[in-house]
């Protein structure tokens, strides 16, 4: 098999770069280990920053969006009994958000492809990129049974946090940034109306947050011991604990219902530089994680594609390769952007094991101060919105 892109993964960065590639007249074919309907399954992001919204749009992937997404100007924080501020990201910027699941994303991805007859292969086995610092790289993989040899200009490793294609850039070459969290995020999905605004709790039982699909669609967060198990978290419990986390009225106006999806998942933040290697890109989970406290996971997968679909076109419309070249670079400084922020709001949000009486007083003022501070909110507003994307150069 030929192609000139290679993608490796079909969750939302790899699906939405052969979408942006094929708009530009480069054909790529999708590698994906997974069943569509598996691919489907996985409860994940929701909340999309007007740069992800805009980019949805510009690709034909507005549509659904636009109807069943929901706007919000901002997010809402709150702690103690009754303190709280509300981070106006459309009065300080001008920027709005759209709460639509990335399921939704997915399905509308798929249904994109399959309009355009695209070659998504799932339950793909064994994907390996091979030769990716000559000019002929190549994938192996086994498809039904058969071994088969897809040679490609370029490969693009959308393959999550746990793919393959990072690894295959050698110790020497890459460098890992890590930071892992003491805690995970318990999250229930509920046919239930949402709260009217996003909102993060800061509490001394820990961290909860309310946020939304659409009207009828509830997702709520608990901050969780990492050796939380599942079974024992009935609704009831869920319910209640998430009641006892926000103010009297938040909590009241919660409307509860039973879960239709219950999940548990680890906070991490991770990059990977450099995020290419010869032929090699990465795009997505597979260079970096940010603990969802920031809603910048899936966001961040959008801008990285959005540079690399970029810089493929401008190397098969002009022969150029200097966006090529300086995509990691520039895809790294929005990346590591939403990872400081993420990290900052981890901190700011949550309740540590381990924290002292200092670092427990020195968090209460740090939200007092951005409670009384409008400059301060404005530098949150920012950095919660999400860095314009870079102009070509
Ligand atoms: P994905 O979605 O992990 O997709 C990677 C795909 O690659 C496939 N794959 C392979 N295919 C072939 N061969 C291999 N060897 C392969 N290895 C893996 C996998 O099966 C999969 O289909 O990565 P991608 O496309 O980079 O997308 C990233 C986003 O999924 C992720 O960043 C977000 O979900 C993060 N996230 C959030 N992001 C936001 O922007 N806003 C949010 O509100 C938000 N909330 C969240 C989140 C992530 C969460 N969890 C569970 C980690 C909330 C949660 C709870
Ligand atoms: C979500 O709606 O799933 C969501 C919202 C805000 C976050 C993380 C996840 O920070």
């Amino acid at each position: 098999m030929r192609t000139q892109v290679a993608i490796i993964g079909g969750g939302p960065a790899g699906m939405l770069l052969s979408e942006m590639l094929h708009r530009a007249g480069v054909h790529s074919v999708v590698l994906e280990q997974r069943s569509r309907a598996y691919v489907l399954s996985r409860i994940r992001a929701g909340v999309l920053e007007q740069g992800t919204v805009d980019v949805l749009r510009a690709n034909g992937l507005g549509e659904r969006m636009d109807r069943e997404g929901h706007a919000h100007d901002g997010m809402k924080i709150v702690w103690g009994s009754s303190d709280s501020f509300f981070i106006d990201v459309y009065k300080h910027l001008g920027k709005r958000f759209v709460a639509y699941g990335q399921t939704n994303i997915q399905e509308d991805l798929f249904a994109a492809a399959d309009q355009r007859e695209a070659t998504v292969l799932t339950e793909a086995e064994d994907v390996q990129p091979m030769d990716v610092t000559s000019e002929r790289p190549y994938v192996t993989f086994k498809y039904r049974d058969e071994a088969i040899r897809l040679d490609c200009d370029f490969i693009a490793g959308c393959d999550g946090f746990h793919g393959v294609s990072r690894k295959t850039i050698p110790q020497g070459v890459l460098r890992e940034f890590e930071k892992v969290y003491p805690f995970g995020w318990l999250g229930v999905l509920s046919e239930t109306p949402p709260l009217p605004d996003i909102v993060y709790a800061n509490h001394p039982r820990g961290f909860a947050l309310a946020s939304m699909r659409n009207e009828r669609l509830s997702r709520y967060y608990l901050q969780v011991p990492l050796d939380t198990k599942i079974e024992d978290w009935s609704d009831d419990r869920f319910w209640s604990e998430l009641q006892v986390r926000f103010p009297r009225e938040l909590a009241d106006a919660v409307i509860t219902g039973a879960s239709i999806e219950k999940s548990i998942a680890p906070l991490r933040s991770f990059v990977a530089e450099p995020m290419s290697h010869g032929r090699l890109f990465l795009a997505g989970d597979a260079a970096h994680i940010v603990p969802p406290t920031g809603a910048k996971g899936l966001n961040l997968a959008v801008s990285d594609v959005f540079y690399l679909s970029r810089a493929m076109a401008a190397f098969y419309e002009r022969g150029s390769t200097s966006l090529l070249d300086g995509y990691s670079a520039m895809a790294l400084r929005r990346v590591w952007s939403s990872v400081r922020t993420s990290w900052y709001l981890t901190n700011l949000l949550h309740r540590f094991p381990a924290a002292s009486e200092f670092d427990q007083r020195a968090q209460e003022y740090e939200l007092t101060y951005l409670k009384s501070s409008h400059h301060a909110q404005a530098a949150l507003a920012e950095q919660y919105a999400g860095l314009p994307f870079e102009e070509a150069v």
